[in-house]
This record gives C-alpha cells, sequence and structure tokens, in this order.
C-alpha cells in the first residue's frame, strides 16, 4: 500500500477488514486475534463517524487469511507504508524496506487524496515520480503471474456533488500508469473512487478485484500444468513399446505407462482444484460487475459506483 502522507492508507485498510467482517463477500478474510480485535475496535468508531484510526509513523504489516471453502487459503501480508516512503529522498531503513517490499509483492495498492489530487501540483510531482519507479521495479522482475495496480482516489465524499465535475481531473494524474500497464503484459490496473467511514463508497470493490486476479492467476497456474500433463502423456503413450517398457526396467527408470498414471493423477487433480476456482471467478464477476468497464484511462465507466454498506 503506497501513497502521500495522509492519503487514507491506514483507514482504508481498518475500513476494507471491517467491512469484510461483516459482510463476508466470496472470502473471510481473518487476522491474528489482537490484530483483528485492533482493526475492528477502529473499524467500528470509523463506521459509526467517531473519528479515523490514528496516524502512522513506521511501516506495519497485516497478517491476513482470505479464505472459503474449495478453494486453498490465499495468504495476505498487507503492508502499510508510511506516508511518501517511495518518493522519500532519504536513504533511511523504510526506503531500502520499501524496495524489498516491492520486489516481492503481489499487488500494489496506490492511493491519492481526492482533495490533493485536484490542483496539488505536489501530489501530482509526487505520483509522476512514483509510477516509472513502480513499474521499473515490476518490469525488471519478471514473474509469471499478472501484478494488479489499484489506484484508490480517497475521501470521495469530501467532494460532494463536485465529484462529477472533478473526476477528470481525479483520474488525470494516473495517465502514465494505466498506459504503462496497457503496455505491458505482467499487469492489470483500475481505480476506484473510495470513501470510507458512514458514506462508504467502493470499500470492498479493490480488495475483490485483487482477488479476481489471484484467482485468475491460479486458474492459468492450473491450466499450464493440465497442459504439460496431458503433453507428456501424448508422448509417453506415442512411445510406450515392448522395448522401451524393457530399457525402462534394465535402466530402473520409471516406465511410459508409470510416469502416464503419475500424469494422470495430476491432471485428475488440476481439474478438480479448476472447478471451485471458476465458481469463485464467475462470483467475483458478478460482484464487481456493477463497476462496468474500465475505460482507457483506466477510470471507471460513466464513473458510476454503488454505494457499498460498511
Ligand atoms: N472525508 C474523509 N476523510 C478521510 C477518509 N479516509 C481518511 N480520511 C482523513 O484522512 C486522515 C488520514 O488518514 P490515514 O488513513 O491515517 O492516512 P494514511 O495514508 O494512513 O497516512 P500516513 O500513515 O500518515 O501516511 C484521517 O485522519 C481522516 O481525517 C475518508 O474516506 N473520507
Ligand atoms: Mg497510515
Amino acid at each position: 500500500m503506497l501513497g502521500h502522507s495522509n492519503a487514507g492508507k491506514t483507514t482504508y485498510l481498518t475500513a476494507a477488514y471491517y467491512a469484510m467482517q461483516h459482510d463476508p463477500r466470496i472470502f473471510q478474510i481473518s487476522a491474528g486475534r489482537r490484530d483483528h480485535r485492533r482493526l475492528m475496535r477502529s473499524g467500528r468508531v470509523l463506521a459509526a463517524g467517531r473519528g479515523y484510526p490514528p496516524p502512522s509513523d513506521a511501516r506495519s504489516v497485516h497478517e491476513f487469511v482470505a479464505s472459503r471453502d474449495g478453494i486453498d487459503p490465499v495468504e495476505i501480508s498487507w503492508i502499510d507504508h508510511r506516508g511518501g516512503a517511495a518518493v522519500a529522498k532519504t536513504a533511511d531503513g523504510q526506503a531500502r524496506r520499501l524496495q524489498e517490499d516491492l520486489s516481492a509483492a503481489d499487488a500494489v495498492l496506490l492511493f491519492g487524496d481526492a482533495e490533493r489530487l485536484v490542483g496539488h501540483t505536489h501530489s501530482q510531482r509526487e505520483i509522476d515520480t512514483l509510477v516509472p519507479m513502480l513499474l521499473r521495479a515490476f518490469g525488471d522482475r519478471g514473474g509469471s503471474s499478472t501484478i494488479p495496480f489499484a489506484v484508490l482516489i480517497t475521501k470521495v465524499d469530501a467532494l460532494g456533488d463536485a465529484l462529477d465535475e472533478l473526476r477528470p481531473a481525479l483520474h488525470r494524474p494516473f495517465t502514465a500508469l494505466m498506459d504503462g500497464v496497457r503496455r505491458a503484459e505482467w499487469a492489470v490496473a483500475r481505480s476506484f473512487e473510495v470513501a470510507c467511514g458512514p458514506s462508504a463508497r467502493n470499500v470492498v470493490e479493490p480488495l475483490l478485484w485483487i482477488m479476481q486476479a489471484v484467482i485468475d492467476d491460479r486458474i492459468d497456474t492450473h491450466y499450464t500444468g493440465l497442459d504439460a500433463s496431458l503433453a507428456t502423456m501424448r508422448t509417453k503413450v506415442a512411445e510406450d513399446k515392448v522395448s522401451a517398457r524393457f530399457r525402462a526396467h534394465v535402466n530402473g527408470v520409471p516406465t511410459g505407462q508409470a510416469i502416464v498414471r503419475g500424469e494422470l493423477e495430476k491432471a485428475i487433480g488440476a481439474l478438480a482444484a479448476l472447478r471451485p476456482l471458476h465458481t469463485v471467478a464467475r462470483e467475483l464477476a458478478a460482484a464487481l460487475a456493477h463497476l462496468g468497464a474500465v475505460e482507457p484511462d483506466g477510470a471507471p465507466e460513466g464513473g458510476q459506483h454503488q454505494a457499498v454498506p460498511s
């Protein structure tokens, strides 16, 4: 989780955790007992409009598990960086930790405060510094999974009726990110207009969208495994001659039949895992359908968002 100081990162994490406890959409999110208690306490205060979580003075890590029947639990290390850590010039430990976190991250939540995004050139400069650094950090990594970049434009409740008019200005600072992601094959991006507190809006959506990317990756991995098993089986069946079996026996290596049996087991396992993953993927798509398609600039189509109960 990255963004300037005071962007609403800690508030969002609290609101999202709290909302998922009350309305566990598709996944159950759980934390350790102490963290759970603390997040529930500040989540309750936040939802009631009685205050915000205290400011963060250091990076903090929350260990969550997203679970549901039929699929392997997803372990989430959700790292809340102190504001501005990504663009800090100082060579302190926080900046180094941030680089390490980025090199291991599976998803990025990028925060911008709506009021600051409108008209504050400083915010634009911060984002302009951050975006190439992020794209480089992930582009150099060359992993096989897709990295989701969720852009959270926070505190939209504070804009009131001016939101519709200001929408282009809110999304404009992230154009370079959206362009970069469109060119890269290893990333997806989408922006969300978010409000936490009594007039909550789009609180669980960014989380569900990231989970969608995680589930899609798992589905891809299983299909890749399935393709490899089928290819091996095809080769081994074609090669399966008495002479080959004899040679394998003499050399003490598995016969083609034994290899086919092993690959068959793997393929059956992959197929069994795929069914519940497809169910979850369908449910996630339905839960996010109200957001509509993403326009070329990564902004939501027509800016249509529905309020989310907190
Ligand atoms: N109106 C409104 N204000 C918000 C919202 N979220 C956060 N705020 C305000 O912004 C302040 C900062 O929020 P934090 O969540 O602490 O911001 P942060 O990004 O974690 O800040 P640092 O940890 O200091 O970088 C809060 O104390 C609130 O005053 C929101 O959804 N709506
Ligand atoms: Mg904070």
